[in-house]
């Protein structure tokens, strides 16, 4: 989980049909957002009576087989009193991230918002008693970031009859379609309707949902939001945008796609601290944009409901590079040159931007041989220093002799950048 692996694809690829949305253009703006997985698997936190969970936290109650009456039972702990939610969308913003989508209700079930449905929630069961979708919607709203919601449809492993706890309850008798229709949906109707603009719907792992019950979801989201993104992972090759796997690269895909990627090798809190650093989450973030796609970064605040500080500092780093060179990055789509030994190439209507991971050794960046080029600077420095190209008439090298390379991924902005008969 820890990495971010080059060989993955699409696996749920973009709806033609929804290529049309009018709200992919924030979405092709933003490029990088939060993914904030927080709820009940952050008490435990990895370990049930001292039991180390085998994969990922949120996922505790799955992989230890806890009886759901007794992982219930947790919400009396869930009392995070100095939750600040603008200090979360505060971080948000200063890592340079445009939107930020909150597990409204993860595979446990346990619902971040008051809820008609359940007393499974932050509102009722927890003695805090707060609607935290209402507080992080809010947030986000006061600055500017677009909120959207993870909504897991298919596995709910403390609804009866929902996918995904075999061990309370028995697959055989089970009425999923009812819990579509009496649960999923009423509560999608009161996330659309009680919060003002969702930017988008996330939904997860779809399973064995039918193409007919993926396209109810849809259509039940658009006709509540039209505007409201619904991502690839409401099955069955329906949806606004295509997605990879979890943690996945993918190599050329079409269309409009994100990759969402842990921070460390968990999405729930645990004492995981194998932090991405913020070179590694810059470099991610290029191969995205140069490929068309975005990238949600995952944050798992604590039970207290803080980002452990580790991770702030990468967050914080990778929002001053943004600050630097967020030129090459919000509102760029695919560069033109690939398969680049030294890095990523990304466009924007003026330029085409480098973003240069092997910093030539011998101080000199060879572009490929059909290019030509006006001028070039260094985007990541103060001053944005001018950089001299050589042999613009095809061959063209940019002399990088005395320049340093930046501490998290330096970028190079080309004006002028033309293809021209190759030499
Ligand atoms: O929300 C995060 C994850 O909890 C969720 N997607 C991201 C965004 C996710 N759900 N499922 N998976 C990721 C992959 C599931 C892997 C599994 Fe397993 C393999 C489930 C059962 C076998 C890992 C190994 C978890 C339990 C055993």
């Amino acid at each position: 989980m820890a990495d971010t692996p080059d060989a993955g694809q699409i696996t749920f690829a973009q709806d033609p049909q929804s290529q049309g949305n009018p709200a992919l253009r924030w979405f092709r703006e933003a490029r990088f957002g939060m993914f904030v997985h927080w709820g009940l698997y952050a008490i435990p936190a990895g370990y049930w009576n001292g039991k180390p969970t085998p994969h990922m936290g949120e996922w505790i109650m799955h992989d230890l087989k806890i009886p759901a009456e007794e992982y219930k039972q947790l919400a009396a702990s869930f009392d995070p009193r100095e939750f600040d939610a603008n200090q979360l969308v505060d971080l948000a913003v200063r890592a340079g991230q445009r939107y930020l989508v909150l597990t409204a209700k993860h595979h446990d079930g346990f619902c971040l918002w008051d809820t008609e449905l359940t007393t499974f929630s932050s509102a009722v069961d927890a003695p805090l008693g707060r609607d935290i979708v209402g507080e992080i919607s809010q947030a986000c709203r006061d600055r500017g970031i677009k909120f959207g919601l993870y909504y897991s449809q298919t596995q709910d492993w403390t609804h009866p009859d929902a996918a995904g706890n075999d061990w309370d309850f028995d697959p055989e008798t089970q009425d999923f379609e009812g819990y579509l229709q009496g649960y999923v949906k009423p509560q999608l109707t009161e996330l659309l309707t009680g919060y003002g603009e969702i930017a988008l719907i996330w939904f997860d792992t779809p399973q064995g949902i039918t193409a007919e019950q993926s396209r109810d979801l849809v259509e039940h989201v658009h006709m509540l939001q039209p505007y409201c993104l619904v991502n690839g992972r409401v099955g069955n090759g329906l949806g606004d945008y295509g997605q990879t796997r979890d943690n996945e690269m993918p190599d050329e895909p079409a269309g409009d796609w994100e990759t969402p990627i842990t921070g460390n090798g968990t999405w729930g809190f645990t004492d995981n601290t194998e932090w991405k650093s913020a070179h590694e989450i810059s470099v991610t973030i290029a191969k995205a944009v140069s490929r068309g796609g975005n990238v949600l970064l995952n944050v798992g605040p604590d039970s207290r409901g803080a980002v452990p500080s580790a991770q702030v500092v990468e967050l914080e780093a990778i929002g001053d590079w943004l600050q630097r060179c967020g030129a090459s990055i919000y509102g760029t789509h695919r560069g033109p040159f690939r398969a680049l030994d030294w890095g990523w190439s990304t466009a924007s209507s003026d330029h085409v931007y480098l973003l240069v991971e092997n910093w030539p050794a011998h101080g000199e960046l060879v572009l490929p041989a059909n290019v030509s080029v006006e001028s070039a600077r260094l985007l990541t420095d103060a001053g944005g220093t001018s950089l001299e190209v050589r042999g613009a008439q095809g061959g063209a090298v940019v002399d990088l002799n005395g320049v340093e390379a930046d501490a998290v991924l330096s970028v190079i902005e080309l004006t002028g950048a033309r293809e021209v008969a190759p030499l």
